[in-house]
């Protein structure tokens, strides 16, 4: 699975309402050590603005939606979430932002490690220098 590749999750369709279910290393190629969300994020607000060495992610709008904008240290991509049966796939060595975010968004992130500060990279030019 490369970084930016969309995964979609099992849909449950229900006249109750859909159920969408994840499961590690099944729907995901790595196992979930950790979730975090982010929420209640004020209109303008920027997130991210930092890489990982290690950590593999796969980012999922529960409700709402964002942009997320994706720089392999040669090209940016922006990608426009607003589902919660799809998410983005965002690999190690990846400088990511999320900005645009709408009223009542909650951006989910699965990580396949716990949280480690020394995974980030959260100048810039020491992730660019890693490429030039
Ligand atoms: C990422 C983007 C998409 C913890 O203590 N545990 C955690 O699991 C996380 C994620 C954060 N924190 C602490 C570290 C900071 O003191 O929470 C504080 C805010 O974290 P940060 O500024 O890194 O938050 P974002 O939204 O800029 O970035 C987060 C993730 O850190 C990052 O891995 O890819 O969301």
């Amino acid at each position: 699975m490369n970084t930016g590749d969309k995964v979609d999750f099992p849909i449950i369709h229900d006249p109750r309402g859909n159920l969408t279910f994840i499961e590690g290393e099944k729907h995901i190629p790595f196992n979930i050590s950790r979730v975090y969300y982010l929420y209640d994020v004020p209109g303008g607000a920027e997130r991210g603005g930092h890489a990982h060495y290690d950590l593999e992610q796969v980012i999922i709008a529960m409700s709402g939606s964002f942009d997320l904008i994706l720089d392999n240290g040669f090209k940016k991509t922006r990608i426009h979430l607003n589902r919660s049966y799809y998410g983005i796939y965002v690999g190690s060595m990846i400088w990511r932002e999320m900005d645009n975010f709408s009223s009542g968004a909650c951006c989910m992130v699965l990580a396949s490690k716990r949280y480690d500060e020394k995974d980030y990279i959260r100048e810039y030019e020491d992730f660019i220098k890693q490429f030039r």
